[in-house]
Parts: C-alpha cells; structure tokens; sequence
C-alpha cells in the first residue's frame, strides 16, 4: 500500500536528520577493549582537528565536525571510564587504563554534513552513537545454553590438557568423593564451587580462554551469589536417567538447579536485555599475545574464539536467532595491538586472524552477515624504524617497556597460516609489553582506528 505523501516526506528528512547507531565492542580479556573504546571516543572527538582519520572519509573530507558526549539512556548501565583512561593516559610516565571488569556505556553525538546535498538533506546531520564494552567471557556462555546439566558436564570433561588439569587439582581432589545421591551441604558445595572458579581464573591467569561459566570468570555483581556456586561434574559414569531421578535435596539435584537458575537469571538476561539489541559489533582479538604464550594457550585461544563467534551465527536455525532474534547487521574482527609488530607483518597479522577464525568466517559469510577482518592498534606504543643489520636495511620498533627501558627490538616474523609445530621449535617470536607513548596532540596515535570505524559507521555518516 503506498504510504500518503506527508509520511514519505517525513521518512525522507528524518532519514538525513537524525541517526542512531548501538555499537559494542567485545573481546576475551586484555584483549584490549579498554584501550579501544577510550582510542574510539578520543578520535571521534578530535577528528575535525588533530585526529589522524585519512581512511574515514566523512573525516578526511572534513564532513566530520565533533563528537559530544550526552547522558546515557541505559540508567542500570555502568558509565564507560573515558576521562580515567585519557588520564592514566596522560600521567609521567604514561599508564595503561585501569581494567574494567563488566558492561558499561557511553553516548556520543556526533555532528557532520552529509556527503550528498539533496532537496531533503539538511545541512548538518546528527549520529547519535552508543558504545557498549561488555567481556567477551561472557558471550562462552552462549553454548551453555543448549545444554542441560547432564550434557554440560560431560562437555566439560574435554580438552583437558595436562597444564590446565594441574590448575583445577584442589576441586578435582574434592570431587572424587562427592556422592552426586548425597543429601547436599550447602558448605561443601560453596567450598567446591569456590575451588571450581579458583582453578578458571588460575587458568585465566596461566593464559588458557576457553573457560566456562563465562560470570565465573567477570562476576561483576554476582561476586558471591549461589547461583555462582555449582560446577559440573564431569567424571560421572552414572546413567543420566538415575540421577535426574533423585531427590531435590540432593547434590546432583541442587547443582542442576543452580545451573538452571544461571542460564535463565543470568545469561539469557544479558541477551535479552542488550546483546539484542546492538546494531553493529567489533570482536578484539590478541593474536599476538597468543602466539607469544606458546602453542597450548593459541590452541586454547583457538576453541574460545570458535564459542565465542557462535553469538554471531546468524543463520536461521542458530540457537541465537531462535532464542533472541538479534539484529547486528555488521561486525568487525580485529586483531589488536599491531604496533607490537613491524608493519610488513601487518599482512600476516590479518591473514593468520583469518585463518584462525576460517570456520565461524564461512558461516557469517553464507548466513550474508557482512564481516571484515583487519589488525589495528588502538593506541600505539612504539614507533616503526628501519636499522642496518649485516649491511641490509631491516625493520624494526621503537618503545619504552612497562619497566621503563627504551628498547629497539625486531620482534619476529608473523606466520601468516596456523602455526605448525615447526614454528613453535624455532621461538620464532617474542616481544616485551610496551608502556604507552607520551603524547604530544590531543588525539592518541593508533594504527587504523580510521578503517575499523569506517566499516563500523562509516555508511552512517555518508
Ligand atoms: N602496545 C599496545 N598495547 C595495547 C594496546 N591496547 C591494549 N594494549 C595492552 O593490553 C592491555 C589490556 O588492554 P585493555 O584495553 O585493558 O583490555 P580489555 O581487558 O579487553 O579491556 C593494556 O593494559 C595494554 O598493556 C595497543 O593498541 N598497543
Ligand atoms: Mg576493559
């Protein structure tokens, strides 16, 4: 039916005024989401200026004229810590941001003209942007959600290389002769619970990502709550049947319940309430923190990222899309920190992000999800040079170790495929953590911030 002309009108000049636009960001821990989120916000808000924006043309044609921030809508949402991490930022010496441990939310307007000038166009157009920064931990819950407490368990019993068994050695001790028939001591389940989450973050700690339940890990407000305190019990050679058959009252019984609680309290909550709402989405990824830990923690980083990527499985019988219908029409993957790197190994860096991710990529590309991969730094801590070594001009980095010793280092070169056992013999790669540069603009140094939010709103600000 045609819709009469005062409403098409309207649609045409509410299309050039006023747009919106809920973007997240998301990662495994020190993936770096702090640093791109507040990188995010310095760049939006300098653009017009000392901004260095060439790949985002509404910037680079000078269309881009400032950011604002204005009171979130969320009031249940955390406020994301921008003016403490510029802060840190700008102490003597420089420091990192502080780490942030849940959601949290912050609203931007931004003011640009319209690339095209039509008959409805008005000169200057608003973008109103929410950034959300929430733990990529707690999207490994998406999984859990298929499962019951039976499956889940016995899921869990996998993957168990003998590094990461050795991090869970009291819980294991204490489950041996945990009679899953026993009347349940609320005491000994809270003990056993606090060994379970004591070995995730032991193996958070040691490097390993594929971690399960995802809040264990991030509780935020739950710190100490029961529904925190089950675990699975992966060892059990009793038949389903019997135990789904005993008591309330009993141990089996009051950590399936527990388990129950978690999936309908707390993870569906955060998909319900935002993941469903977000319109675009980043993933960071630490590639390169991962190949620097050795091929136990890369293999490790490998099957989280493989859960993790789940959540944008769009196709139409995902469990996502049953549950939650959400509608992220556009996603990034980035890896981080590529100022750890000599930028001819740039390539490498997105072609081995690629390959990493192969699988979940193929599955957004036949569900038509459109998705970029590409490796950035959010704020850039060494500076590229080129020295002579052996007569032959190579390239190298320039930085200032947390410790606070200026180094010029060659940090190896960057397998472009998944890295073979070969390659793990050589230690062909290593490099130190760099502090944060002093900054002498307003506007933080990064490597292709500009491309990420041109894919991410570039479209938005045309
Ligand atoms: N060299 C470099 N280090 C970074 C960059 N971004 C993050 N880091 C490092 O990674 C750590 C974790 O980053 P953060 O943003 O807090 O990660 P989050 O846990 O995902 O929020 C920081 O403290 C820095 O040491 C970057 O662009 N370059
Ligand atoms: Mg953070």
């Amino acid at each position: 039916m045609r819709q009469p002309l005062s409403r098409e009108l309207g649609n045409l000049l509410e299309r050039g005024r006023d747009r919106q636009l809920r973007l997240a960001v998301t990662g495994l821990s020190q993936a770096g989401k702090t640093a791109f989120l507040t990188s995010l916000v310095n760049q939006l808000r300098h653009a017009g200026v000392e901004a260095q924006l060439d790949l985002l043309p509404a910037a680079r044609e000078g269309r881009l004229l400032g950011a604002q921030r204005l009171n979130q809508p969320d009031l249940g949402v955390p406020r994301f810590p921008y003016d403490p991490g510029m802060a840190a930022l700008r102490e003597s010496p420089p420091r990192w941001p502080d780490p942030t441990r849940g959601i949290s939310e912050l609203r931007l307007q931004l003011r640009y003209r319209p690339a095209r000038q039509g008959w409805f166009t008005p000169d200057i157009a608003h973008l109103t942007l929410d950034l959300f920064d929430y733990p990529g931990e707690w999207l490994l819950d998406l999984p859990l959600l298929q499962h019951n407490f039976y499956s889940w368990s016995q899921s869990q019993s996998l993957h168990e290389g003998p590094h990461r068994k050795a991090l869970f050695k009291e819980w294991l001790t204490g489950i041996e002769h945990l009679d899953p028939a026993d009347e349940a001591d609320e005491a000994k389940l809270a003990t056993l619970a606090d060994a379970y989450a004591q070995g995730l973050r032991r193996a958070k700690q040691a490097g390993f990502s594929d971690l399960q339940p995802g809040r264990f890990l991030l509780p935020g407000e739950l710190d100490g709550a029961p529904v925190l305190q089950f675990f699975p019990l992966p060892t059990l050679s009793i038949p389903q049947e019997t135990l789904e058959a005993l008591p309330d009252s009993s141990v089996y019984a009051t950590l399936a319940a527990r388990f129950r609680y978690y999936q309908q309290q707390v993870v569906r909550p955060f998909y319900r309430e935002h993941f469903r709402r977000f319109d675009r989405q980043i993933v960071l990824v630490d590639i390169l923190g991962a190949l620097n830990a050795g091929p136990e923690r890369f293999e490790d980083l490998s099957r989280a990222l493989q859960q993790l990527m789940q959540s944008f499985d769009y196709g139409k019988r995902s469990l996502l899309t049953r549950l939650f219908a959400p509608k992220i029409d556009r996603l990034a993957i980035a890896a981080t920190k590529a100022d750890h790197v000599t930028p001819d190994q740039h390539g490498n860096v997105v072609q081995l992000l690629e390959s990493l991710l192969a699988e979940p990529l193929k599955d957004l590309r036949f569900a038509d999800i459109p998705v970029k991969a590409l490796s950035l730094a959010a704020i850039r801590a060494t500076e590229a040079r080129e020295v002579l070594h052996e007569g032959k001009r190579t390239p190298a980095l320039k930085g200032t170790t947390m410790e606070g010793e200026d180094v010029l280092v060659y940090p190896g070169d960057v397998p472009s495929r998944l890295p073979q056992a070969e390659f793990w013999q050589q230690q062909g790669f290593d490099f130190p953590s760099f502090r944060p540069m002093l900054s002498t603009s307003d506007a933080l140094a990064h490597i292709r911030m500009d491309a990420a939010i041109d894919w991410l709103m570039g479209d938005k600000l045309a």
